[in-house]
């Protein structure tokens, strides 16, 4: 038996699935990861010095101008199969929740519903110092441009050193502890509280399944572990899934 077959096998009599997604979920389409390098976003920057409140203050053009032209480019990719094939397991789940750490807004796009975004959302603005969410920017050549407030206007993501929204995480760890398999695609497992996800879920005795093309800390806990990119693994595991569940 192939590890797709396994994966759907394991995944087959679970009404509960929790999905979590990483950056590798979205690179077939063209958005670049984190931390594999030589495409990495962050090749040329320190992400100390982007993505982090302190880094914002000590150069919020540089900060903001980054945050635009990554903006612009995910604003130009599409989901690709394995976005759509995660949006097609949601149905066949008694329970489903998803959690993702990508702002990229590309499983809302693909017709998830059940989406938590863990780190905010890229095409969303706050301001830094009050937190006021901002629907419209102002018309002005001023970077960054300013809330009503006076405060910086910055992206509604979460950076390091920043908490993560409580009701999210309230929703993720009630989900965690009471499913019975976790579906983990596209993500180093290196960045916290996400990284805890898959441990925090086997400890309440829920299965691990894997889906990357490389090994991380995850693949040890993994129960199946699928060696292949999120675009050619999800849809072959939702297909033979979707044929399981009819059995
Ligand atoms: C493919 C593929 C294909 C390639 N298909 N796969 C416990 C221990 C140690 C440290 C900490 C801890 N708890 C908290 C911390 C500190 C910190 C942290 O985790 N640091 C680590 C680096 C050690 N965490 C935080 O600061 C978090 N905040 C927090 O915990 O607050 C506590 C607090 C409480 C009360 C008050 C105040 C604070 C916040 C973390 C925020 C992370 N933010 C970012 C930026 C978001 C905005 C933006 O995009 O600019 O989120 S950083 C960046 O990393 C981004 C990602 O979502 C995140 C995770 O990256 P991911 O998804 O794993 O991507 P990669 O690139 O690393 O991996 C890609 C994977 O895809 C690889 O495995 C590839 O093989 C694979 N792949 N092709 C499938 N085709």
């Amino acid at each position: 038996m192939n590890d797709i077959e396994r994966a759907a096998e394991l995944l087959a009599p679970v009404r509960a699935l929790v999905v979590t997604t990483g950056a590798g979920m979205s690179k077939e389409s063209g958005i670049p990861t984190f931390r594999d390098a030589p495409s990495s976003l962050w090749a040329n920057f320190n992400p100390e010095d982007l993505a982090t409140p302190q880094g914002f203050l000590k150069d919020p053009p540089l900060v903001w101008k980054w945050y635009n032209e990554r903006r612009r480019m995910i604003g130009e990719a599409s989901p690709h199969p394995g976005h759509y094939a995660i949006a097609a397991m949601e149905p066949l789940f008694d329970e489903f929740l998803l959690l993702t750490q990508n702002i990229d807004n590309l499983h809302r796009k693909a017709g998830s519903n059940g989406v938590v975004e863990l780190h905010g959302n890229i095409f969303r603005f706050k301001c830094f110092d009050n937190h006021h969410a901002i629907d419209q920017l102002p018309r002005t050549n001023e970077e960054p441009p300013r809330c009503q407030c006076g405060s910086m206007i910055r992206p509604d993501v979460v950076w390091f050193g920043e908490a993560l929204d409580p009701d999210h995480l309230d929703r993720a760890f009630a989900a965690l502890t009471a499913c019975e398999a976790i579906l983990v695609v596209g993500t180093s497992g290196m960045v916290y509280p996400a990284a805890g996800f898959p441990g925090a879920a086997k400890s309440s005795g829920a299965k691990v399944v894997e889906v990357n093309p490389e090994e991380t800390p995850i693949s040890e806990i993994a129960d199946v572990f699928v060696k292949a990119g999120a675009g050619e693994a999800l849809p072959a595991i939702a297909e033979r899934l979707k044929t399981l569940k009819k059995e």
